[in-house]
């Protein structure tokens, strides 16, 4: 069966436009806070509100269909074979809580461990990223065009301060001396925006040590589209089923980068 991707995207931009409101009103409400693996690692009832109307929404249009979220859905999923949603219902939930600014919901879906379509919506900005599959990436409808090339000198990269203060490596291929021959650094404690930003150029890369498909899913859509290389810290393609490490950096600068990160050590849990 051939699937109608575009439909499909429109469909989930319905659900993504509905849960964003969601999450506007509750703004407004004393939301319950809890900590998962440690105390900076939150969570509140409106992740898992929000990942149960998207994912009752996805199984209720296409029962076919399988749901990968971060808090609940898709937890005994070990394979990329037929049509999986990879939810992050708010990426971001530091900022959701502490901001009420700068976070996302992403959603990717891949075939058979294709990505096929990718959404981060930032949903304070109203800002759209979107991408299908050989059709493009869009901010807001408005085409994107392809990366061009750029090296670490011109480059501004997005990047949690906290992976550069528990570095141990020291010297040429450190992360310390990437970022002092960098142009500048910016951290925005949402993956899924921060990728987002690679693909409109706002940043020119961004790297963590450690994230899970539904941080990246989208993402990896969006940035394949405008011609932005991702890979893991040894150079290979990021899994969708498992947590990785993330390079993803213009043409020319991926491969500097690589050079800074490659086998770091650390973090990956
Ligand atoms: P989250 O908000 O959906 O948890 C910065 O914190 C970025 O890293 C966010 O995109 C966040 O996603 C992600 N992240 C991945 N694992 C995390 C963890 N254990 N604790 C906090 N943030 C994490
Ligand atoms: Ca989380
Ligand atoms: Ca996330
Ligand atoms: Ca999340």
């Amino acid at each position: 069966m051939s699937e109608n991707w575009a439909q499909m995207k429109e469909l989930a931009v319905e659900w993504m436009m509905h849960a964003g409101a969601m999450l506007k009103e509750s703004l407004h409400d004393v939301i319950a806070v809890e900590t998962k693996s440690n105390p900076n690692d939150l969570v509140t009832e409106m992740d898992y509100k929000v990942e149960r109307y998207l994912t009752e929404q996805i199984l209720r249009t296409y029962p076919s269909h399988h749901v990968l979220g971060e808090e609940e859905a898709g937890k005994d999923i070990q394979s990329t074979d037929g049509i999986v949603w990879i939810i992050d219902p708010i990426d971001g939930t530091t900022n959701f809580v502490h901001q009420k600014f700068n976070f996302a919901i992403s959603v990717g879906v891949i075939k058979d461990g294709v990505g096929q379509i990718g959404i981060v919506y930032n949903v304070m900005q109203g800002e759209w990223f979107t991408a299908v599959l050989g059709e493009g990436a869009y901010l807001n409808g408005q085409k994107l065009p392809p990366v061009t090339e750029t090296t670490l000198p011109e480059a501004v990269i997005g990047m949690n301060g906290r992976w550069l203060a528990r570095e141990k490596r020291s010297g040429e291929q450190s992360l310390h001396t990437m970022v002092r021959r960098s142009r500048s650094v910016r951290s925005y404690g949402s993956a899924a925006i921060e990728l987002a930003y690679v693909a409109c150029g706002r940043l020119d890369s961004y790297i963590s040590f450690h994230l899970s498909p539904w941080d990246y899913a989208a993402g990896l859509v969006l940035l394949n589209e405008v011609g932005v290389d991702v890979t893991d810290f040894q150079g290979q393609r990021p899994s969708f089923i498992r947590r990785s490490r993330i390079l993803a950096a213009r043409p020319g600068l991926h491969k500097e980068l690589l050079s800074y990160v490659y086998n770091h050590e650390g973090f990956l849990k």
